[in-house]
């Protein structure tokens, strides 16, 4: 299901001091110029691997021809390509299709086949004249690469054209001098550690990005993420600081935190709404006061988090239930087969709890008082009309799902004893309607924790990222599936459009930090 809201003549509200205080947590970013380290494959050589990119000034590319550069490692950052050419005048312009690829296999990919839901301008290639040789292009887009094809489309019988040299000013405002020197015993484990901090550092940019492929925005779900696994990594927690003043600074105009948010060319908050994304904020601001404990941040973000969670309450009919139209507005995984009732009311007892804590934070006892009472209500609300004692699982609208069973256990609906025999039943209908992304893995492995069921949380981590590795991830994607490499959420040819380095696929090196060492 394509997740596209669009309210008419939206006006997001803007709130000035908070914005103000967003623009003074700005980043650094810091910049490095790689070179490609191999060209990968070329059209006029009988290409071996290995050949080395000092070769470039002798290969001369005509009509139809093409190389691609391999940069060794994922990178974010702007290209610059010096070009020349061999033969006689260049009398005609040179014609280039860039194709700018995270993985080798997105190179393979026909962009004319996308017929997908979200925008095709997100593939990275691009179509340019050169009208005189020699010139030095620096391309004023920003990618996310390891790959960068260049295939010449035309010329001219006088000459051919030549790439001299290539270069790839990386930025990421993730510091890798704040890194520790730890590292895992378990070689695999050691390997998905390393690559969730690649994938945290390059969506590390001026906010925390969901992916910098596509959509190079802030989306709250994956904030969350990249802000746990941030705390036991590069610890920026201005970053943190910054991203939650933006959500809150810019807003629907009832107050409700939206989805995602833009920076550019002004910060606006999106027209999009999703019920558990909107409690992230709550969840995220208490634990980024847990980790950096801020007096500043929770006098003035308190009030925003408090008003989510009343929204959030509203939208609970007389049964305790969330009414089907909010459920409608929650996203949990991109499976669309999954009834989310039954989660949408975990994943609000699961904020619950967290807003419990900020209102002891903020002294506010009558309000902890109140909300810790709602979350019991809603607990036994859950039991009541989710719970079969006949199936042993949590029935969402009758549908037995592994997401119901891993929010239900993240929020406590049941006690510890029957979590962890819940989480050993629900791995037998895991596939009945899968997890598509790593985000929903992600939380079936908290879910395994809290269980009490830790050999199973690193299994699964080892089988599910560990798969990524063995594909040939340098970072983890926006959305896998082992047994179907090429699937998207974006409809057909969507692969394409997936994006190869994706936040809410970086936390493995968060469990393993806080929950395996
Ligand atoms: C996508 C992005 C983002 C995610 C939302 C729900 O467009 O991939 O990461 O949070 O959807």
């Amino acid at each position: 299901m394509a997740l596209i809201r669009i309210v008419e003549d939206f006006h997001p509200e803007n709130h000035a001091a908070l914005l103000d205080r967003a623009k003074e947590l700005m980043p650094v970013l810091h910049h490095r110029i790689v070179l490609p380290k191999r060209i990968d494959s070329c059209s006029v050589l009988s290409c071996q691997d290995g050949i080395l990119p000092e070769e470039l000034p002798h290969i001369s590319l005509g009509k139809g021809e093409e190389l691609c550069l391999d940069f060794g490692a994922h990178y974010v950052g702007r290209i610059m390509l010096d070009l020349s050419h061999a033969g006689s005048h260049q009398d005609a312009p040179a014609f280039l299709k860039l194709t700018f690829a995270e993985t080798r296999a997105e190179l393979e990919a026909d962009s004319e086949q996308y017929k997908g839901w979200i925008s095709g301008s997100w593939v990275p290639e691009e179509y340019i004249h050169v009208d005189v040789l020699p010139a030095r292009l620096v391309l004023p887009r920003r990618y996310a690469l390891r790959y960068l094809k260049i295939s010449v489309i035309d010329t001219s019988p006088k000459y051919k054209v030549v790439v001299r040299h290539a270069e790839c000013m990386t930025q990421t405002s993730a510091d890798p001098g704040r890194l520790d020197d730890f590292s895992c015993r378990d070689a695999m484990l050691e390997r998905i550690y390393q690559v969730s901090l690649a994938t945290l550092k390059d969506c590390m940019q001026e906010v925390f990005e969901d992916g910098p492929k596509r959509d190079r925005r802030l989306w709250t779900g994956d904030f969350r993420l990249q802000a746990l696994t941030n705390a036991v990594s590069f610890r920026n927690g201005d970053l943190v600081k910054r991203c939650l003043y933006l959500f809150a600074g810019s807003r629907f105009p009832d107050g409700r935190v939206s989805a995602c948010l833009f920076t550019e060319p002004e910060v606006a908050a999106d027209d999009t709404y999703l019920f558990d994304y909107a409690l992230f904020f709550v969840i995220t601001l208490e634990e980024y006061l847990e980790e950096y404990e801020d007096a500043q941040a929770l006098e003035e973000l308190y009030d925003v988090a408090m008003e989510q969670i009343d929204i959030a309450l509203d939208r609970v009919d007389d049964d305790g239930c969330v009414t089907p139209e909010t459920v409608a507005d929650t996203f949990i995984d991109w499976n669309d087969e999954v009834d989310k009732s039954g989660c949408a009311l975990a994943v609000l007892i699961y904020a619950l709890a967290y807003a419990v804590k900020l209102a002891d934070r903020k002294g506010d006892a009558r309000k902890a008082g109140e909300l810790a009472g709602k979350a019991e209500y809603l607990k036994q609300a859950a039991l009541k009309h989710y719970w079969d004692e006949k199936a042993g699982c949590f029935l969402s609208n009758g549908q037995k799902s592994i997401a119901t069973q891993v929010w239900m256990v993240l929020a406590d609906v049941p006690e510890p004893e029957a979590a962890a025999e819940l989480m050993g039943r629900a791995q037998e209908f895991a596939d009945d309607y899968p997890m598509q992304t790593p985000y929903m893995h992600h939380y079936y492995v908290m879910a395994l924790l809290h269980a009490g069921r830790k050999e199973d949380a690193v299994a699964h981590i080892k089988a599910y990222w560990g798969s990524m590795i063995e594909a040939g991830a340098d970072t983890f994607y926006e959305a896998w599936n082992p047994d179907d490499p090429g699937a998207s959420p974006y409809g057909e040819g969507g692969s394409i459009v997936n994006s190869y380095c994706h936040a809410w696929s970086c936390t493995p090196a968060y469990i393993i930090r806080r929950f395996l060492t």
